[in-house]
């Protein structure tokens, strides 16, 4: 393992020139507006901490952005450093088909008991948590945080990123969209009419972020996945009340239970799509038992904002290799590259690269990319494209689409797919809580199979000649 924990992790990203101090900023919008414009005007965007918050003393630091480049990604998941994105989705994906699960590893003890709260000592306000941006419906709290929970019936603890919003000191409200594996679990409990355990850490170590955010099955917990990935297990506490598994990296533990019959408003909140767009409706209510934090806690936030946002850049990589390989064990041969370009959120634009081997290849790989686990929520968008053209550059892939794609002939249309509320193009009359449903574009940019042989040759200059002209005049003209 390349790090220890986050403190470790923050001083070698600092030793490679991505880490940026602010202190004396606002949490209300302030911190956001930094973040946000960070993010989108600077080459590499920084990891940033900030210290003195307005209002808060020295050391209740929150950190943003940790993985919002290709070094500090690398460095999470113990990849090289300057793969172009194909190569390291080509990689990642052995790691992904090599990687057998590893449950977590239960220790006694971990710093985050330097101090434990009770409930009627607590107050969550006390921790520095910024209003992002201006439309959010308050502070949030969980954006970069794990959600821990457990099923009641089968055992297995899952971990998911659903953000959390604070309704008062004592009480945070939870968006679990529907057919999150965390909002089964809680249906559940609710079922049987008992109180859902749940419990939040923030600030931990960042390869466990990445697995909550991910579609890892139902069934097989992140830990145990990121376990996996590791080669390493997770070191885990149990909390004494709620017997919930946390990370002993953890800064901060918020452990608390949702009861079957509160809800209060939650949202609006500034989402991954760019917009407001799931509004505010009444959500579960998590009431805090307990806190448990380390001295000087290092708080984390990544908000979603109009994408590419961090989210969206290490996810594209992980997306890829998932649906790379769902496709490939769903039986579709000759895949070339996988992309899902952090510009089209990854989850709304998906480019598939094949070798045409028969007649309904392209539109195989097309309609089961679109359907396959990584890719069922809200996909709008999937493009499948030759051998010759590189997923990752939208350049060639809009090339082929203009070329290559005849739109009556070649655009299929799949309704009544899995959308969500906070889809931001179905109007409030379709936007059910329980059942929001989606179409989506499969757009075959193939050469067609049935006379691939005839279609016009592309322009191209060889590479032998390439490589000439490199070597002759590359130093005078190319740059
Ligand atoms: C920054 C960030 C915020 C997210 N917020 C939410 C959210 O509010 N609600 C939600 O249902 N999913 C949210 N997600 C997506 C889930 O974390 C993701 O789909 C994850 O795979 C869910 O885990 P599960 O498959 O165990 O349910 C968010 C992801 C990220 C990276
Ligand atoms: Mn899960």
């Amino acid at each position: 393992m390349a790090y220890t924990d986050l403190r470790d992790w923050l001083k070698q990203v600092d030793g490679f020139g991505e880490l940026k101090t602010v202190e004396g900023a606002d949490w209300d919008l302030e911190i956001g507006a930094i973040t946000e414009m960070a993010r989108k005007e600077s080459k590499v965007p920084p990891c940033i901490v900030f210290d003195e918050i307005k209002d808060y003393p020295k050391g209740r630091r929150l950190a943003v952005g940790l993985l919002n480049s290709m070094k500090r990604v690398a460095l999470t998941t113990d990849m090289p450093v300057d793969l172009p994105p194909m190569d390291f989705v080509r990689a990642w994906r052995q790691r992904i088909k090599d990687m057998q699960p590893i449950p977590p590893h239960a220790v006694k003890d971990a710093p985050f008991m330097e101090n434990v709260l009770d409930e009627k000592d607590l107050d969550v306000l006390a921790f520095p948590t910024p209003r992002y941006n201006v439309g959010d419906g308050g502070r949030y709290i969980g954006t970069a945080h794990l959600t821990i929970t457990q099923d009641p019936q089968e055992g297995w603890v899952n971990i998911g990123t659903y953000r959390i919003m604070i309704q008062d000191g004592k009480n945070l409200g939870l968006y679990m969209s529907p057919g999150r594996h965390g909002r089964i679990q809680m249906e559940k409990f609710f079922a049987e009419n008992r109180p859902f355990p749940v419990a939040v850490a923030i600030g931990y170590d960042p390869l466990i972020f990445m697995a909550s955010a991910f579609e890892v099955p139902y069934g097989l917990s992140e830990y145990d996945f990121a376990g996996g990935i590791r080669r390493a297990p997770i070191d885990v506490v149990r909390l004494e009340r709620s017997g919930l598994p946390v990370p002993a990296s953890a800064e901060m533990i918020i452990e608390g239970e949702c009861l079957p019959n509160e809800r209060r408003e939650e949202g609006p909140f500034g989402e991954w799509t760019g917009y407001y767009a799931s509004s505010s409706r009444t959500e579960p209510v998590i009431k805090i038992r307990r806190i448990y934090h380390r001295n000087d806690p290092i708080m984390t936030g990544a908000p979603p904002s109009r994408p590419p946002t961090e989210a969206t850049f290490y996810k594209s990589f992980w997306r890829s290799a998932m649906i790379w390989e769902e496709l490939e064990r769903a039986g579709v041969p000759d895949i070339q590259g996988v992309w899902c370009p952090p510009e089209g959120n990854t989850r709304l634009w998906t480019v598939v690269s094949i070798k045409q081997r028969y007649p309904g290849h392209a539109r195989q790989a097309g309609v089961l990319a679109s359907q396959v686990h990584a890719a069922a929520y809200l996909g709008r968008f999937t493009i499948v494209v030759d051998e010759d053209i590189d997923p990752s550059d939208m350049k060639d892939v809009l090339w082929a689409m203009t070329t290559r794609c005849d739109p009556i002939e070649d655009i299929e249309i799949l309704r009544r797919c899995l959308s969500s509320p906070l889809d931001p193009i179905l109007p409030k009359s379709r936007k059910d809580k329980a059942a929001s449903f989606n179409s989506r574009a499969i757009i075959d940019a193939c050469r067609p199979y049935d006379w691939i042989k005839d279609f016009p040759p592309s322009v191209k200059v060889p590479e032998d000649l390439a490589k000439k002209v490199k070597e002759k005049w590359g130093k005078k003209v190319l740059s």
